[in-house]
């Protein structure tokens, strides 16, 4: 059969590939250098619409909020592209394109952080004031994350419009953004709900769809289509295992939020403040006896500070740490028992590198 063709020749390649390709400072470095270009291709765009004084502001906004966080999902892009291709068709050119789109995901996910700091009110974000927090920004925060957005689009048309698979690239944003929207307007509408109501069937809709779609599916997904893949059981079959990733990586996020260390993650956690529907609070709730559960309605979801320290204190008598430490080992024992168990053919090496990556991260 046809399909079962191309995912066989995928996984004959997918050892010796992914062998030659590491994740390293070099990989990084390489990542970085790209950056400038793309900012002045975008100055220059914007100047071009009579709006200089835009323009320089562009630059600012760039440098402020897009290249100074981990780079996960940028570096993810173009190592699953150069994963998946040929060694023969790996040029200095096809790497920069697998950089810039790399990019283009670091700038959907700086759009989405600064939007998202507003809606959580928070206040540090990678070791820095969150941008709507910075003097002489706030609101306009709203106009710096929509032009932060749709500036990726003209990075896109700049330097994919002439390519087979720009349409799918592009399709493949739009839909990834909506999803994720979708699954903010859960985690605001889960919010305004008593932490009485939470469940786990509502986390994993929460966290699929405002996390794993973007951060997981959507690098891997590009760098599938600009390495021509067109086999959508491929594609099928990577979403499942990248969305089970990214759920246990909002899981690290919410425990992080509580019981992370600011000075290692770049951001103060506002998670109880805000009344989230984290997976702290589920697992609380479940674990907690009739008084428990009363303390839990009493000091959720307020500013109060000894109202916050209770719930983290409870946190700690229900013995979360722990519980989360077991399910952390037992998800990447299951995920990576689902990646070796799926078909011939998705890239194994590749999954294994992502879930090492994130395994017991601390930031
Ligand atoms: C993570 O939630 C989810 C996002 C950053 C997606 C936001 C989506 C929008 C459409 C704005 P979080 O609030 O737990 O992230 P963090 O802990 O980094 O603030
Ligand atoms: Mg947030
Ligand atoms: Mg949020
Ligand atoms: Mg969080």
């Amino acid at each position: 059969k046809k399909t079962s063709r191309t995912l066989s020749t995928l996984q004959n390649h997918s050892v010796p590939i992914a062998a030659r390709v590491t994740v390293s400072k070099d990989e990084s470095r390489d990542f970085m250098a790209v950056f400038p270009d793309l900012v002045r291709d975008l100055t220059t765009v914007t100047k071009s619409y009579n709006c200089n004084d835009a323009a320089k502001w562009l630059a600012k906004v760039l440098q402020y909020n897009v290249p100074r966080g981990k780079k996960n999902r940028g570096i993810l892009t173009v190592l699953t592209y150069k994963n998946l291709i040929p060694p023969e068709n790996l040029t200095p050119e096809n790497i920069k394109l697998a950089q810039y789109l790399g990019w283009c995901v670091e700038m959907l996910q700086s759009f989405f952080l600064i939007a998202d700091d507003v809606m959580d009110n928070s206040t540090t974000r990678r070791g820095q004031p969150c941008w709507h927090k910075v003097e002489g920004v706030g609101l306009t925060a709203i106009n710096d994350a929509l032009m932060i957005e749709n500036a990726m689009y003209s990075i896109l048309k700049k330097h994919f419009s002439n390519l087979d698979c720009y349409v799918a690239l592009m399709e493949l944003f739009h839909e990834i953004t909506y999803i994720t929207t979708c699954g903010q307007s859960l985690d605001q509408l889960n919010s305004n709900r008593s932490v009485s109501e939470f469940t786990m069937e509502n986390y994993k809709a929460i966290v699929d769809n405002k996390t794993a779609y973007y951060s997981f599916y959507l690098p891997f997904a590009l760098a599938m289509h600009l390495a021509g893949y067109k086999d959508a059981e491929a594609f099928r079959q990577s979403k499942t295992i990248l969305l089970e990733m990214g759920h246990f990586f909002q899981v690290q996020d919410d425990f992080l939020d509580c019981f992370g260390n600011p000075e290692i993650t770049g951001k103060v956690g506002t998670d109880i403040q805000d009344n989230k529907c984290s997976w702290l609070a589920v697992v609380a709730m479940q674990r907690a006896n009739a008084e428990q559960k009363q303390i839990m309605i009493d000091c959720y979801g307020t500013e109060d500070l000894q109202k916050v320290e209770r719930v983290k204190e409870l946190y700690k008598e229900l013995s979360l740490p722990s519980t989360y430490a077991t399910f952390e080992e037992e998800s990447y024992n299951m995920i990576k028992t689902h990646i070796q168990q799926t078909s011939r053919g998705v890239p194994h090496q590749t999954f294994l590198q992502i879930l090492n990556k994130i395994y017991q991260r601390d930031a």
